[in-house]
């Protein structure tokens, strides 16, 4: 048997994932990819010979270090791990697996508890953002037990609330990065934007969907979706990200009006399948175009007045909460900062085996 990896699996938000310390896997990344997806069970729709739980949104990791850099406390390089495709992409951000990743590092001794309260510094090496995340952490430990709801998450647990210290241009360099607020593809008009994460926002209605659709609904409307993907295709280019067919990104977030005294009402293809609630850099994103003239998304939305802006981000579960700093003026705002809650729990800590390097395939008839 190959030995086992240490290895802890953990809620983050609405998202599950394997947590790493960087050190306990293979510096060559091409080792190190394969071992993930041996370790996930993919290729393969059930990820039946691993611990991923045969949807993107469970088929994550984490790969976790002391920071290199002064601005940072910790390093954090997020996995995306293809279910049915052998694919390790680790371009996109991730806020919920970030969610997870300080109370690892407390777990890991990484980092020293200080108070009742932890906040760490996290830099998300894929794109560079730098994230403050605060760890209840009374008695010296960290606590998962707490109050706190998040729409898609059963039960509640203790709060996480994440500042984002620079999320505009990510992944594309600039936070419209067509250069324009709506761009007119195959005879739609979408915005695209990358606050933290790489979307484009479609109106809903263009697509025959009210917005109110369930997740199934979306995935089972075949014809929408390939002129959808056609889009995405276009988009991707016009975003300087090139071909994108095999990319997690951009995200396709079919807007709509609110319908449950919400900023805006979203269903997002992430982009094959459909996100069961909304990502939370898709959520900074989708609030900042919300909140931002010119884009597709501002004459739908509804905004609370004043600088800091909460704006509940309606999905398929429920609501997420993004709290905004607008700058600039009112003629010409601009997004400052960005922040949420998340909460995440310890699931398991023990000692991960991989699915052989070699099978040594025996076929029975
Ligand atoms: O946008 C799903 C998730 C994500 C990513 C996705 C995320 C984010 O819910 O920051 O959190 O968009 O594929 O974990």
């Amino acid at each position: 048997m190959e030995s086992g990896i240490r290895c802890m699996l953990m809620r983050g938000g609405t998202s599950k994932g394997a947590y790493f310390l960087v050190n306990d896997l293979p510096s060559n990344l091409a080792e190190r990819d394969d071992l993930l997806l041996r370790i996930l069970g993919s290729p393969d729709s059930r990820q039946i010979d691993g611990i991923g739980g045969a949807h993107p949104l469970t088929s994550k990791v984490a790969i976790v270090s002391r920071s290199s850099s002064s601005q940072a406390d910790i390093d954090f390089l997020f996995a995306q791990v293809g279910v049915e495709e052998p694919l390790v992409d680790t371009t996109p951000n991730c806020g919920n697996i970030l969610a997870g990743v300080g109370p690892f590092a407390i777990e890991r001794g990484l980092v020293q508890v200080t108070s009742d309260e932890t906040r760490i510094r996290i830099k998300t090496l894929n794109t560079g953002t730098l994230a403050e995340v605060i760890v209840a952490t009374p008695n010296g430990r960290v606590e998962y037990a707490g109050e706190t709801a998040i729409a898609g998450v059963p039960g509640t647990a203790a709060a996480i609330p994440i500042n984002f210290l620079d999320t505009a241009g990510s992944v594309c360099g600039s936070l419209f990065p067509t250069g324009q607020r709506i761009d007119m593809v195959k005879g739609i008009a979408i915005t695209c934007i990358d606050n933290g994460m790489p979307v484009v926002l479609l109106a809903a209605a263009d697509f025959g969907f009210r917005g109110t659709e369930s997740c199934q609904e979306i995935e089972a409307a075949t014809e929408a979706l390939q002129k959808i993907e056609s889009i995405r295709l276009e988009a991707g280019c016009r975003m300087g990200l090139g071909d994108v067919s095999d990319a997690v990104f951009p995200k396709m977030c079919l807007i709509s009006s609110p319908i449950d005294g919400g900023c805006v009402n979203t269903r997002t293809l992430i982009p094959k399948k459909c996100h069961t609630s909304i990502g939370v850099f898709g959520a900074v994103s989708v609030a900042s175009a919300s909140a931002l003239p010119g884009t597709i998304a501002y004459p739908m939305a509804v905004r609370p007045d004043g600088r800091i802006k909460i704006m509940d981000i309606e999905h398929p579960t429920g609501k997420l909460e993004v709290r905004l700093e607008i700058g600039g003026t009112d003629e010409e705002p601009t997004v400052e900062r960005g922040g949420l809650v998340r909460t995440a729990r310890a699931l398991f800590d023990g000692t991960v085996f991989p699915r052989p390097l070699r099978a040594n395939a025996v076929v029975v008839a």
